[in-house]
């Protein structure tokens, strides 16, 4: 028995199409899908491999305990009704407070978060913590001020545009676009079209851009204010665009006057020249930004991303064709969690608001359970994420983790969080559960797809959204369901639909807990959890959702959902389930005013102080560590820690640290060798790569290594030199500016023969 089936690559958040062969129950080969609608037949090198991600050694079968003398099996009897009783006694004698879920973010699985998030809620708690609050905390904050909502994203309308700035960005190796680097090298060829970047290191991008701007580390905000100021100076902002659509602009202007713009340029080690060029391009050309993580964890972070919105409106580059637009999403990423309304949660330590659309930021959770407060944290739920590879500072995590009360991983693998859990449940992965994602991001088309399970799980795993189920069970959290709507779920779904909607109309308190209902009735009819959830999720969209699914033929109806939903089914390869309405493109903000805020008072100070002379002093590097660490490059060689086995890469000089050669030679060091790496964090022993495309002064190690497999670790821990207090004031970690020094190696380690850690 051999068929191609369809499905989606889940290794990064552009989950390209992907067709694998299924033999006899085993995926045996995998290959691009030429009939996904977004992907369109591209993939690269990691989608390739993505049996690796399937067939990892040492795949968790059964739910784990710790004992003393390490891990036993346990049934899910067992695990649910002793995990459900500890967050029971911890909640009743401390408080919701004590309890946080790290989750919700997997790159190609978001149907978890549901019942994630139910769960939490309905314990009381609002401590989610989640990848996104180490991107994009700042940079969601800021949306949420300037354009109404956190999860009012802007993406770049790289089709329609004539000149893309990638700032931060590396898409050549990381994407964060669909298709990527044919798009980039299609626009860089393009006689029509410019591609600008700016990035400090002659990036694989940098390298075939038409122009590229090699800002010193951590000058950004500097330099966007630099430039804010030339336009201004010159008269060459879109005076329209800011009468027409933009508030509060007569507020931030003078912030910009009497710069010394010379002095900054000088100390962002640019051009004055090529600088206002650039910002003549910026005024009489349609151009969009991609920022990224050389931006959201750059030093200044959140001040970053408020620069950078304002030089975009000043250029009038906001929600208009080819520039930068709120795309039609089929679910928004979060929710807005607006800090000035007194009824949002902060941490208790660290006073940290939710800032990423209700995502905490995993930077304070160390503190936050180290602490002495009769509210610390003392029970975390982590789902689908590897914190002691992940979040910044592992050994501050490590500590923190050992205080713990109750710390339950769900995972495919023993993750090196998993070891260190009290409980370790095993869940079905990417190819063996109904899921899907809503990163997949295009304007105007809005795309989706639910992957469909290929092959049967292992063991006794079960869907992590089922496994958050049955524990809200056990907890008494789900109400009983009527027998009518019960017996409903064997019919059609628009009569069980109806059911439904009558129960809730009577007792309105149960729609908290419509995750739960759905995962019991027609989840257990489709024995998936998350498939039900999506009809749901279908069945009760927003307006402005079903208003794009009318323009991409969903006619409008009590059952659109419902068709939408059949069409999902019959399309496992993706498919249009939207279409914006391009004739408003500012639809989507959502400010008081209906226009563009530009006016952030929080951020005012910051804003003025920035120049020439207080920077140059704060980026004065010290004796002690004089290198700048860029801590975790995402490159062709890595996935974030999901590609577990490291023959993937054999043969390849995956995990180096990479440095300039005038660098390593005036530290009399040499290529190949074993060096040390100091930061305040930590240190770290690594191979020594040297390239010339290294900015000098500089240091670069990936991320998603130190992975522990088959008993051995391989690569570099990154988070080891990161300290998690290095960060902005919203959390988000400055991994991409960290002090640090580099010598030899006093004992020659090779990394691939470390020991495996005791669990
Ligand atoms: N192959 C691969 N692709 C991935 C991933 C992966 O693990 N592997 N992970 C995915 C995920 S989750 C994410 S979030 C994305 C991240 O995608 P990117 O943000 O594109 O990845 P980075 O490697 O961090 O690249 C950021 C760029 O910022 C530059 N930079 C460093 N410091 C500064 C600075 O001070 N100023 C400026 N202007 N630039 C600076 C770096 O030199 C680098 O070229 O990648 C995604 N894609
Ligand atoms: N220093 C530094 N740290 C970084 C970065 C950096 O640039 N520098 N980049 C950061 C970025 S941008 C990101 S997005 C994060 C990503 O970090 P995480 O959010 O931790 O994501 P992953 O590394 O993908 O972790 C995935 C975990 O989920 C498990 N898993 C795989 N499939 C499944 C499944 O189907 N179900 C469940 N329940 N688990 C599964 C894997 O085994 C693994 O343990 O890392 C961040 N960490
Ligand atoms: S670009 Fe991302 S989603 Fe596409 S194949 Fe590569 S890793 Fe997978
Ligand atoms: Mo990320």
């Amino acid at each position: 028995m051999k068929a191609w089936k369809k499905t989606g690559c889940i290794l990064c958040a552009q989950n390209c199409g992907l067709e694998v062969l299924v033999e006899n129950g085993i995926m045996v080969q995998v290959r691009p899908d030429k009939d996904n609608p977004r992907s369109q037949g591209y993939a690269c090198r990691k989608g390739m491999q993505i049996l690796r991600y399937q067939y990892p050694e040492g795949r968790l079968t059964s739910p784990l305990k710790r004992m003393e003398n390490g891990f036993a099996a346990i049934s899910w009897e067992q695990a649910t009704e002793e995990i459900a009783a500890r967050m029971r006694t911890l909640v009743d004698a401390h408080g919701p407070r004590c309890l946080a879920y790290l989750g919700a973010s997997s790159q190609g699985g978001h149907f978890e978060a549901a019942f994630g998030l139910s769960l939490l809620r309905s314990l009381g708690s609002q401590y989610l913590y989640s990848s996104a609050g180490q991107e994009f905390s700042g940079a969601w904050w800021v949306y949420g001020r300037m354009l109404g909502k956190q999860y009012n994203i802007t993406i770049p309308d790289e089709q329609e545009t004539e000149m893309l700035v990638g700032w931060g960005w590396n898409g050549m190796q990381s994407h964060q676009m669909p298709q990527a680097p044919k798009v980039l090298t299609g626009m860089a060829k393009n006689p029509g079209k410019l591609l600008v970047i700016i990035d400090p290191r002659k990036s694989e991008t940098a390298q075939i851009a038409d122009i590229h701007l090699p800002v010193a580390p951590g000058t950004d905000a500097l330099l966007m204010k630099a430039m804010i100021a030339i336009i201004l100076e010159q008269g060459w902002e879109d005076t329209k665009y800011l009468e027409n659509h933009v508030e509060g602009f007569t507020k931030v202007r003078p912030w910009f006057s009497e710069m010394d713009i010379k002095g900054a340029l000088a100390v962002c080690r640019l051009e004055h020249r090529q600088v206002v060029d650039l910002c003549r391009l910026m005024t009489t050309r349609r151009w969009c930004m991609h920022p990224d993580l050389g931006i959201y964890m750059g030093r200044h972070s959140t001040l970053n991303s408020y620069l950078m919105n304002i030089l975009a409106v000043l250029c009038g580059r906001v929600g208009v064709r080819g520039g930068n637009l709120i795309p039609g999403m089929v679910m928004p990423l979060g929710f807005h969690a607006d800090e000035r309304n007194p009824k949002t949660w902060r941490t208790v330590a660290t006073s940290m608001p939710p800032a990423a659309a209700g995502s905490f930021p995993p930077a304070v959770v160390p503190e936050e359970i180290l602490q002495e407060h009769p509210e610390r944290l003392r029970a975390v739920y982590v789902n689908g994420c590897n914190p002691l590879r992940s979040y910044p500072d592992t050994t501050a995590y490590e500590t923190a983790f050992k205080k713990l009360d109750l710390l339950v991983v769900c995972d495919i693998v023993m993750s090196e969080t998993a070891r260190v859990a009290h409980y370790i449940l095993p869940c079905k992965n990417a190819y063996e559960s109904w899921d899907g994602a809503f990163f997949p991001w295009t304007y105007p088309g809005v795309y989706f797809q639910m992957r469909q399970p290929l092959v049967e799980a292992p063991g006794d795993c079960l869907e992590a959204s089922q496994i958050f189920t049955a524990l809200a069970d056990r907890l008494g959290l789900i109400p009983e369901i009527p027998e009518d709507v019960a017996r409903a779920s064997q019919g059609s779904r628009l009569h069980f639909g109806a059911r439904l909607m009558e129960w809730a109309a009577r007792e309105p308190a149960i729609r908290s807990k419509m995750a739960f209902i759905l995962a019991k009735t027609l989840g257990e009819e489709w024995q998936s959890a998350n498939k039900a959830a999506l009809w749901g999720m279908l069945m009760t969209e927003p307006k402005s959702f079903r208003e794009n699914a009318a323009r991409a033929g969903f006619k409008p109806g009590l059952d659109q959902g419902d068709r939408i939903f059949q069409a999902i089914m019959e399309n496992p390869q993706g498919l249009w389930v939207g279409q914006a309405d391009t004739a408003n493109p500012m639809d989507g903000i959502a400010t008081a005013s209906g226009k563009i805020e530009v006016y952030i008072p929080e951020l005012e100070e910051q804003v003025k102080r920035l120049d020439a002379g207080s920077e140059q002093e704060d980026l004065e590097p010290s004796a002690e560590f004089p290198l700048i660490l860029n801590a975790g490059r995402h490159m062709q060689y890595n996935a974030n820690t999901l590609m577990r086995n490291p023959a993937w890469n054999k043969d390849k000089k995956a995990c180096t640290i990479a440095m300039h050669p005038d660098d390593i030679s005036a530290l009399g060091l040499c290529a190949g060798q074993q060096v040390r790496i100091t930061t305040e964090a930590g240190s770290e022993v690594g191979e020594l790569e040297m390239s010339s495309d290294i900015r000098q002064g500089t240091v670069l190690i990936p991320h998603g290594f130190g992975l522990i497999y088959a008993g051995k670790v391989y690569g570099i821990n990154v988070n080891r030199l990161t300290k998690n207090s290095h960060r902005d004031p919203l959390g988000t970690p400055l991994h991409r500016f960290v002090p640090c020094r580099v010598e030899t190696a006093e004992e020659q380690l090779i990394p691939a023969s470390a020991a495996e850690p005791a669990m």
